[in-house]
């Protein structure tokens, strides 16, 4: 077998590319789709519930699948600097494909509100990191208007390339389930993941390459829920600073997906989001960042109004890998137990424990 290399080689017939296009990847994509192994200990059906861990990617969250495309095209058209707006994966994302293309990148970030492994990735990784003292919507206003007065290319998804690297991840579903599932989760920031992949999922299925097409399921934070009042959020609020978005770029397409596909857009509450995220960690093994345990938050807040049949394939989407906030994981588990280096003393605290 040859080894992967890559989504733009990968699906390549899917997207807007040809040999022309000079091909900047990470070998992002194959992402491993994992099954649930005790989703029963908190859903009463029995549901087959897998997680689509993005967390794998090489900058460790999905946003590598659209970066490659985004980059790609970027260096294509001749741009020699990016710009974007981000609550921090999208900035890490940029800064390691430009890195690689040898392009500039400008981020500009919510000041104290992203989380210390993807400021510490922009920063490595050489980019111009703006910290503004406002929120997402702020930075986003600001880099759209950067982009209209001077020679950027903006990689935030209102970059179509974005939303067309993203849809593959409904391919990899597909191709990894031999099938669509009956409903994919996940969650709402910007709204450009959820749309990208119910396009992944309709264009799949136009090829012929899958039967059927899920419910999408888009869970926002109960303090960051405009698509769900319907209205922007003035101060987005939430503990999964991820997703922390008042006024989503997406939002008209996230709509869209959401009735075209029979599916939900609801809010789940930070605590949902914690015990959701410690679950996954503490029972699956699985490391995600809050952010990405809302996906998993709102199937088990849906289940709890008998949302699902028995036997449904249910995909929860892990966005971001665990190690990008460390501080989230520090806070919500119990604090190492300080000792003396001495066998004695370990053997006292280990009797009663697992001895
Ligand atoms: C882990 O990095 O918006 O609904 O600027 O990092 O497509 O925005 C991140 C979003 C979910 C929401 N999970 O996806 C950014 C940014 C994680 C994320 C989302 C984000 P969209």
């Amino acid at each position: 077998m040859e080894p992967w290399h890559g989504l733009i080689k990968q699906y390549g017939y899917f997207l807007p590319v040809s040999e022309k296009t000079p091909v900047i990847t990470l070998n992002e994509g194959n992402t491993p789709l994992i099954k649930a192994s005790h989703i029963s200990d908190i859903i009463q059906e029995e549901v087959n519930l897998y997680f689509k861990c993005e967390g794998a990617n090489p900058s460790g969250s999905f946003k590598d699948r659209g970066m490659t495309l985004a980059i790609s095209k970027a260096v294509e058209a001749g741009s020699k600097a990016v710009i974007c707006a981000s609550t921090g994966n999208t900035s890490a994302s940029a800064s390691a494909y430009s890195a690689r293309a040898g392009i500039s990148t400008v981020v500009l970030i919510p000041e104290g509100k992203i989380a210390k492994g993807k400021l510490a990735q922009a920063m490595i990784h050489g980019a111009m990191v703006l910290q503004i003292d406002g929120n997402f919507d702020d930075a986003l206003e600001i880099v759209k208007e950067v982009v209209d007065k001077h020679p950027f290319t903006l990689v935030n998804s209102l970059n179509p390339f974005r939303i067309e690297g993203q849809k593959t991840a409904a391919f990899e579903v597909c191709d990894q389930l031999g099938g669509a599932p009956v409903c994919h989760a996940l969650p709402v920031g910007n709204a450009g993941n959820i749309t990208a992949y119910w396009k992944g999922y309709k264009e799949y299925q136009a090829a012929g390459e899958s039967k059927s097409l899920p419910k999408m399921l888009g869970f926002q934070a109960a303090g960051s829920a405009p698509i769900v009042i319907g209205k922007p959020v003035k101060n987005p609020e939430t503990i999964a600073t991820a997703i922390r978005i008042g006024n989503p770029a997406s939002w008209k397409d996230a709509a869209s997906a959401r009735d075209e596909s029979g599916g939900v857009i609801e809010s789940v509450t930070d605590d949902e989001i914690l015990e959701a995220y410690k679950f996954i960690a503490e029972r699956e093994g699985v490391f995600c960042e809050p952010a990405s345990a809302s996906s998993l938050a709102g199937v088990i807040k849906l289940s709890r109004k008998n949302f699902f049949s028995k036997g449904e394939t249910i995909v929860c989407t892990l966005t971001g890998n665990g190690l990008k906030d460390p501080d989230s994981a520090l806070k919500l588990s119990k604090p190492p137990v300080k000792i003396k280096a001495d066998i004695g003393a370990v053997e006292d605290l280990l009797r009663g424990c697992c001895i």
